[in-house]
């Protein structure tokens, strides 16, 4: 799953056609590097980002939701909001991909209807106030509850199990510790029989173990791909997705071999 951000850029206000282009060409980068999966998303949810209208939320990922579809690639958009939910499946997205678990007012009930997959991630707190003080006692184990609690939430309101997919949500209300706990325990989250996705690309908890600011940790990110696919995920969200294809090809092309 190649991530594709369309937030306004921080040096010039850009222009929102401009912006549409650079997120356009973006992607298509990412696919032809072997994406299997889009993933679109304009509500920044970095710790203590705030919150993005979800008019402005439309405006930025439908016109990409349409450019893109129908080029051979699942599309999933990156959003927790009902109306958001309603607009990108109605544009033809094939996944929501939501942070807070659907658990807002009305977010279950848009995908309901609809044949999408969706993405249940696990969170601690809110995005504004996550990494203050994130505490656990069995860092695994209180994922897991959550994330097959939610699950069979959405079974329960009639979304097929096999439309789900689990997220611990590395660095949602996780410190360092909690973050590789999760990683070396991935099995115990691959074991409740849905598919894992794992988002580390980029993130803090790597630039903490390597001293590295984000813009030099892809061999940090990619070799978290490598670990998180090794430990039984399913679905890796990356930035680099050339760079993540070739190690995992030649996991793959080992682990045949051993098998
Ligand atoms: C994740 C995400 C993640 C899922 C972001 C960032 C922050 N969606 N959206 N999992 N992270 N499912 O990429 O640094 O870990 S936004």
């Amino acid at each position: 799953m190649g991530v594709i951000n369309v937030t306004p850029d921080s040096f010039s206000d850009g222009g929102r056609y401009l912006q549409f282009e650079r997120a356009l060409e973006h992607a298509r980068r990412l696919a032809a590097e072997g994406a299997d999966i889009l993933d679109i998303g304009a509500e920044s949810t970095r710790p203590g980002a705030s919150e993005v209208d979800a008019e402005v939320e439309i405006a930025r990922v439908i016109p990409l939701v349409r450019a893109l579809r129908g080029e051979g690639k699942l599309i999933s958009v990156d959003t927790s909001k009902a109306r958001v939910i309603e607009a990108a499946l109605a544009a033809g997205a094939d996944i929501i991909n939501d942070v807070r678990s659907l658990a807002l007012p009305g977010a279950l009930d848009a995908v309901r209807g609809s044949d999408c997959g969706v993405v249940l991630m696990h969170m601690q707190g809110t995005p504004q106030t996550m990494q203050a003080d994130p505490r656990y006692d069995d860092v695994v184990a209180e994922v897991a509850t959550y994330l097959r609690e939610r699950a069979d939430a959405l079974v329960a309101a009639g979304v097929a199990r096999p439309r789900i997919a689990l997220d611990p949500g590395f660095g949602f209300g996780k410190r360092g510790v909690h973050n590789r706990r999760l990683l070396a325990g991935l099995g115990r989250i691959a074991a409740l029989g849905q598919p894992v996705l794992v988002g580390l690309s980029r993130k803090a908890s790597l630039g903490e173990m390597t001293g590295r600011p984000v813009d030099e940790r892809m061999a940090a990110s990619v070799t978290a791909a490598v670990l998180a696919v090794q430990g039984g995920a399913r679905i890796v969200r990356v930035h680099d997705v050339a760079a993540t294809r070739d190690a995992l090809a030649v996991w793959e092309a080992v682990r045949r071999e051993a098998a």
